[in-house]
């Protein structure tokens, strides 16, 4: 089909259709809004649970939380083989190449721990867990059952000694945090230090801050 127009009206004509594929672009490309992460959580157990576990096994479990959040976990139910240093049967925790805990037996000795009512933080995003049970058992031993999820890092939360993440303020928010100053003070590029001092120039207004990119630390 041939489109006619008259004399003025082809303009008239692209302007709509322009605004029309503009209004049908813009929708397509439109952010939906906020993106929360998909909730993290669940319940690990030893093969076999709550029936004893069997010998020779080995098993691995990655957990992996979104950025800026970490990993807790606990344990409700913990029966392993008591062995020195746990080198028969241990459940291991360790996040890359760093070793949170080695556990075994059902209660903590001198030598070897074991989780009672503690819980474990991943110190960033990701938490391994290790089962392994040795070639034999003196006696029938239930094994694990642990529940995790994924927790929002508070990063304005510090230990004492270590630096404020933020000159002025910190806020934390779900996934990340933002800095902002005191009246009078702008923040940096590198949005975290402030300076100025003075009265901010007139026609000043704070911009609204960004929040950064969750950065994961060990709390
Ligand atoms: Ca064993
Ligand atoms: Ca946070």
């Amino acid at each position: 089909m041939r489109l006619q127009t008259g004399p003025g009206q082809g303009d008239g004509f692209t302007m709509r259709l322009l605004v029309f594929l503009g209004l049908l672009w813009g929708s397509a490309a439109a952010p939906p809004g906020p993106q929360w992460p998909e909730p993290v959580f669940g319940r690990l157990v030893s093969p076999g649970f709550p029936g004893e576990y069997a010998n020779n096994q080995e098993w691995r479990w990655t957990l992996t939380a979104p950025p800026g959040y970490r990993l807790r976990l606990y344990f409700t139910h913990f029966h392993l083989e008591l062995s020195y240093l746990c080198e028969y049967d241990y459940v291991k925790l360790s996040s890359g190449s760093q070793e949170l805990a080695t556990l075994c037996g059902q209660e903590s000795t001198d030598t070897e721990r074991a989780p009672g009512n503690d819980t474990f933080y991943s110190p960033a995003s990701s938490l391994d867990v290790t089962f392994r049970s040795d070639y034999s058992n003196e006696k029938p031993f239930t094994g694990f059952e642990a529940f995790y999820a994924a927790e929002d890092i508070d990063e304005c939360q510090v230990a004492p000694g270590q630096a404020a993440p933020c000159d002025h303020h910190c806020h934390n928010h779900l996934g990340g945090f933002y800095c902002s100053c005191r009246r009078g003070y702008v923040l940096h590029e590198n949005k975290r230090t402030c300076s100025g001092g003075r009265r901010a120039p007139s026609g000043w207004t704070p911009s609204r801050p960004t929040p950064l990119a969750g950065t994961s630390r060990l709390l």
